[in-house]
């Protein structure tokens, strides 16, 4: 029995995952297997060759997922986002943690059946940097991949500690056998911003005030932002977070001086995404009423972050600037989706 070579996306029917199915349909990629808690609904279920609604706890699933494809890449979404971890942290490392170590042996019980490395996409994200305060937040400015790697949540150390395990796997995997082996994982990762969909909004993640911002403005409802004016990070819109993956992704392993990348669009504060979203929705009522808490997770991530080592070994850079993804993606999109 031939099993069928594809591509896993975990996590698919979520806000990345939708993008990326979508993407590889656009190229004319289909051999897509989706795997997510939910089912898939059936406009993207068509675009791929096999979607399975499980849990990726579940090591009988796993096995029958080895059973019936060839895995050749695994583009691993799934996950517990920051604010909701922050109140089941046991299940934020099960799924955050445990989920992603399962992924990483199928992948490398996969590259022993099939004799090839499997690519390994893992969205990590600016939860992983932890600044003290803001005085420091403001001089620490684009902060680097090797700074300030001190995560403040459940979920920024979840996405610390995955990234350190697909690094093992892939650069010191077995070091101690007789023979050197590898894994035939090749793990790649980016550390996303704050996602913006215009499609979707996001649910249980902290940065969520951009895109519930937006997408209440679009609908005509009264907005409160549980951060203050002044919190900033940086932001990217879902086009580039999908063209972030793929070109990762394609990279040759050759030209990656690393295995986690920082990659960002722009740097926005709440009180600077409000008037661009005024601009677009002159009657939008946002007030700002900050959460303590929620606020000073925010307070934690950096203002910004460096990107250069994306742009130097894999050509990284993104479509959208803050003006274009206003008016090019979000406010079309949006709009046609509320008929504004
Ligand atoms: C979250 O807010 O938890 C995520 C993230 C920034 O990784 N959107």
């Amino acid at each position: 029995m031939v099993r069928k070579p594809v591509t896993l996306i975990t996590g698919a029917s979520g806000e990345v995952g939708f993008g990326l199915i979508e993407r590889f349909a656009e190229r004319g990629d289909s051999d897509i297997v989706a795997l997510d808690l939910n089912e898939l609904p059936d406009e993207h279920r068509a675009m791929c060759a096999g979607a399975i609604t499980g849990d990726i706890l579940d090591q009988n699933l796993l096995e029958r997922l080895i059973s019936e494809y060839e895995i050749h890449a695994i583009y691993h979404l799934a996950a517990l986002l920051s604010t909701r971890s922050e109140f089941t942290p046991d299940t934020a490392h099960r799924v955050n943690v445990e989920g992603t170590l399962n992924l990483i042996r199928l992948a490398h019980e996969q590259a022993r059946w099939h004799g090839n490395p499997v690519r390994f996409l893992f969205p990590s994200s600016i939860a992983v940097y932890g600044l003290p305060d803001l005085a420091t937040k403001r001089r620490a400015g684009r902060i680097r991949e090797s700074e300030w790697n001190l995560p403040t949540t459940m979920y920024g150390c979840n996405k610390c500690y995955c990234e350190q395990l697909g690094r093992y796997y892939s650069e010191h995997f077995r070091q101690l056998s007789a023979e050197a082996t590898s894994s035939g994982v090749d793990f790649r990762s980016v550390r996303f911003p704050g996602l913006i969909s215009a499609v979707t909004i996001p649910s249980g993640g902290t940065s969520d005030y951009a895109a519930e911002m937006i997408h209440a403005a679009a609908r005509g409802e009264a907005y409160e932002c549980f951060v203050g004016e002044e919190a900033r990070i940086p932001f990217m819109v879902m086009p580039d977070g999908i063209k972030a993956l793929l070109q990762l992704a394609e990279a040759p392993v050759e030209c990656l001086s690393q295995r986690v990348y920082n990659v960002t669009s722009f740097s926005l504060s709440a009180g600077e995404l409000r008037e661009y979203v005024r601009k677009a929705f002159p009657n939008a009522e946002i007030c700002f009423k900050p959460d303590g808490k929620r606020a000073a997770i925010i307070d934690t991530w950096p203002a910004d972050v460096d990107d250069t080592l994306a742009t130097r070994d894999w050509e990284w850079r993104p479509d959208f600037d803050v003006k274009r993804a206003f008016d090019e993606y979000l406010v079309p999109t949006i709009s046609r989706q509320y008929q504004v």
